[in-house]
């Protein structure tokens, strides 16, 4: 038993996990012991595209108790998310599973946004690259025909999770900062934003940073969990991606990172945002980070393009062994197209190898054929997207990217990483695998205690517990 162990609950679009963390700043130490993962199947009802969310808290739940039986040295849990997100509560009580961010209401929002706000505007006072499912549109979406006007107040997904734990109801920073309604210059909800959108700011609760101890677990949940005596939910940076930033063991002053995942966040980390006409024209967006820090990064496609793209081909053929599928494409020596990962037609789930073929022929290239074809133009194309973006990042930010830190389950995908390598002409060196579970514990651990210091002190835990590899450009590794 190690006292003073922190438990990571982190959700993300495919897969859950729940995680136990063991910190010793002193020995210089940090460990993950993995307790629990499980499925994330969103679920078309007849209003749209939903999260089972009912049914990923009681998978987490599930977890939580693992974690407390191999582990009553627990003192505190962490909750991190997608961002975006948002259920309606009214009292205690749930409005109904929360939309998933891919259900294509947003749509015909955007413009009613735009008509009352337009966006040279929205970005001025939110700082945020333009995505069509940035909470303010979804809420305009809400606004017909939703049940906003029965709710009396809104948790993004990590803060409801808080809530159900422990009865707090709050918005932490990080992943507020995401909904558009958050004021770049004050760090404040914009209430004035959200009255001329026509939003009731009254369900926006009391925002607070990353760190604050949210309480204890709610005496029923404790009895049902098995927890420990005294086990406190702590808020971390409960967007996902502000927690896998903490745990990038960069030098931000030198480095660009790209957290991939489902998505791939590229970008660098500054002290103060940028929200030139440049930043906006090349939709570059101003998140929170932990500490006060600023996420200047952009929105790509991310592994979504092949994982959506297997999920397509296996219901329409046999099971697909991913690891085979990537070998094949690695050995791929016929030309593949390079089509845009960011075209707005790959965000909804669906048909995506059938949409790769549409861009092609509209643009004149030739389509790829095979499974290892495709998969192979999704790398190259994922890889050119991020070389660009890190070369955006780099000249609107100022920072002179000497190495790029790719984080997140892509740090997996050999191919990715070399390409990656190859069309930045920088070294990439992946890993952590585990960033966003290793940044939601480094920020509890503080929280509690265990762990002391700025970011750059967390982060020479991370090099010093998980040592990078290197990838070089134009020197693809032996597979
Ligand atoms: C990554 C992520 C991105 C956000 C997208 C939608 O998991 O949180 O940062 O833009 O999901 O919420």
């Amino acid at each position: 038993m190690t006292a003073g162990a922190a438990v990571a609950v982190d959700l993300g679009a495919t897969s859950g996990r729940v995680v136990v963390g063991h910190v010793d700043q002193a020995a210089g130490t940090l460990g993950l012991d993995h307790v629990a993962r499980f499925p994330n199947r969103p679920v078309r009802l007849a209003s749209g595209l939903h999260w089972d969310l009912t049914g990923l808290y009681r998978d987490l739940t599930y977890g939580l108790a693992d974690a407390f039986r191999r582990e009553p040295g627990v003192t505190s849990v962490g909750v991190d998310s997608w961002a975006v997100d948002y259920a309606l509560l009214r009292g205690d009580r749930l409005l109904g599973e929360p939309f998933h961010y891919r259900d294509g209401r947003n749509e015909a929002a955007v413009e009613a946004v735009h008509a009352r706000v337009p966006f040279e505007e929205l970005y001025r006072r939110n700082g945020l690259q333009f995505l069509p499912f940035t909470t303010v549109y979804q809420l305009a979406a809400e606004r017909t025909g939703g049940c906003l006007g029965l709710a009396d107040a809104l948790l993004l997904i990590p803060d409801l999770v808080g809530f159900q734990l422990t009865g707090a109801k709050v918005a932490e920073r990080t992943n507020a900062s995401t909904t558009g309604l958050l004021d770049i210059e004050t760090g404040e909800w914009d209430r004035e934003l959200a009255v001329r959108l026509g939003l009731d700011a009254s369900v926006l609760p009391r925002l607070v940073a990353p760190g604050t101890p949210l309480g204890g677990l709610r005496p029923e949940v404790a009895a049902e969990l098995g927890a420990p005596a005294g086990v406190r939910v702590v808020a971390v940076g409960s967007h996902d991606t502000a927690s896998a930033v903490v745990a990038v063991p960069m030098r931000p002053e030198a480095a660009a990172y790209i957290s991939c995942g489902t998505w791939g966040l590229v970008g660098v980390e500054l002290e103060r945002p940028v929200t030139t006409d440049a930043a906006r024209e090349a939709n570059f967006t101003n998140e929170g980070g932990v500490d006060g820090r600023t996420r200047f990064l952009r929105n790509v496609m991310g592994l979504w393009l092949l994982s959506e793209s297997v999920r397509r081909w296996e219901r329409d053929g046999p099971p697909i062994d991913l690891p085979e599928l990537l070998a094949q494409a690695a050995a791929v020596t016929t030309p593949v197209p390079v089509f845009d990962a960011n075209d707005p037609r790959f965000l909804a789930p669906g048909d995506l190898p059938g949409r790769i073929v549409r861009w092609c022929l509209e643009n004149g290239v030739a389509p790829p054929r095979s499974h290892a074809e495709f998969t192979r133009s999704i790398i190259e194309s994922l890889a050119e997207a991020f070389a660009n973006t890190v070369r955006t990042a780099s000249a609107l930010s100022g920072v002179d990217v000497e190495t790029v830190h790719l984080v997140g389950g892509g740090a997996l995908n050999t191919l990715l990483c070399q390409r990656t390598a190859d069309r930045t002409g920088l070294p990439v060196l992946a890993g952590p695998v585990e960033a966003t579970a290793i940044g939601n514990v480094l920020v509890q651990a503080r929280s509690t205690g265990s762990a002391k210091g700025d970011l750059e002190s967390l982060r020479s835990l991370v090099s010093r517990a998980f040592s990078p590899t290197r990838y070089d450009p134009g020197r693809p590794r032996e597979r």
